[in-house]
């Protein structure tokens, strides 16, 4: 049965400098700002990856508890925090950032060639972060870079059992230089795996760069849902970068409306993934 649709937003990243992009909130407040404009458009996930003062990527333990904090209190969106990091990042700061308590959290399914860099995600530290998950009460979003890591989540599942709550959500992030390309044939084959995995799974997807819009329409007509957001895509159309976060999530509610599955509301969103 088709639903409205999950919109997740990826403000920051890792990957983008602030003195290039100078629109990318990096600071608490900048954050939260755009946070609460995002929901008031129609977000209901947010995806977050913090910054230190100098605006460069960190794990550190105080502003990740802080940042949820701050969140919770001022929107009702779904916290996700990211255990990817930045590619530098060492498997113990990733698997600490569970200490601060998020609703949900990332947990990318394998390793990829990242661009120049490699995203290393061994298979024991996959099971400590689906495990202490479970342990928590936190909700992973699978991200699925390539098509081998959505045949490793099965797998998982069937050695170390359902996320707590027993919904199981996957994330598809296309157009990865070194991971799947941003097309719709790909995306159709992702979702054609989903069979192996448990009834009332959801998947939302999200297309690096100029793959963003092929796989947000491909997504929409396949059931799937929405992640857009700077942390993904920094140019609007060719030759206009991205002015705000707030910019890209109204082209998503927009293709969503279009699509007559309206953005769920964060009460809908929250009774869609159990939390
Ligand atoms: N920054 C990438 C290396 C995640 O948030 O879990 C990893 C990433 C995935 O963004
Ligand atoms: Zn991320």
């Amino acid at each position: 049965m088709t639903t409205g649709t999950l919109i997740t937003v990826a403000p920051t990243g890792a990957e983008s400098a602030k003195a290039e992009v100078p629109a990318l909130p990096v600071t608490l407040d900048e954050l939260l700002l755009t946070a609460k404009e995002c929901e008031a458009l129609g977000a209901s996930v947010i995806h977050v990856h913090i910054r230190d003062d100098e605006a460069r990527p960190t794990l550190d333990q105080g502003r990740l508890r802080e940042t949820v904090a701050a969140l919770r209190e001022g929107t009702d969106l779904i916290v996700q925090l990211s255990t990817g990091g930045a590619v530098t990042d060492p498997e113990a700061d990733r698997l600490a950032v569970l200490d601060a308590a998020p609703d949900m959290a990332s947990c990318t399914m394998g390793t990829v060639n990242f661009g120049d860099d490699v995203f290393l995600n061994r298979w024991e530290f996959i099971v400590d972060l689906h495990t202490r998950m479970q342990e928590r009460g936190i909700l992973p979003e699978y991200e699925i870079f390539d098509l081998g890591q959505l045949a490793a989540l099965p797998r998982l599942l069937d050695r170390y059992g359902l996320p707590h709550g027993g919904h199981v959500h996957v994330d598809f992030v296309m157009g990865v230089p070194g991971g799947m390309p941003g097309t719709t044939a790909t995306l159709v084959a992702a979702q054609q795996m989903l069979r192996d995995l448990p009834a009332g799974t959801t998947f939302s997807a999200t297309g690096i760069g100029r793959s963003t819009i092929p796989v947000m329409l491909a997504s929409l007509s396949t059931g799937g849902h929405l992640r857009v957001g700077m942390e993904d895509t920094v140019t609007y159309a060719k030759g206009r970068p991205v002015e705000s976060n707030m910019q890209l999530v109204a082209r998503a509610v927009g293709f969503a409306q279009l699509a007559q599955r309206p953005p769920l509301t964060t009460t809908e969103a929250r009774r869609l993934l159990g939390r």
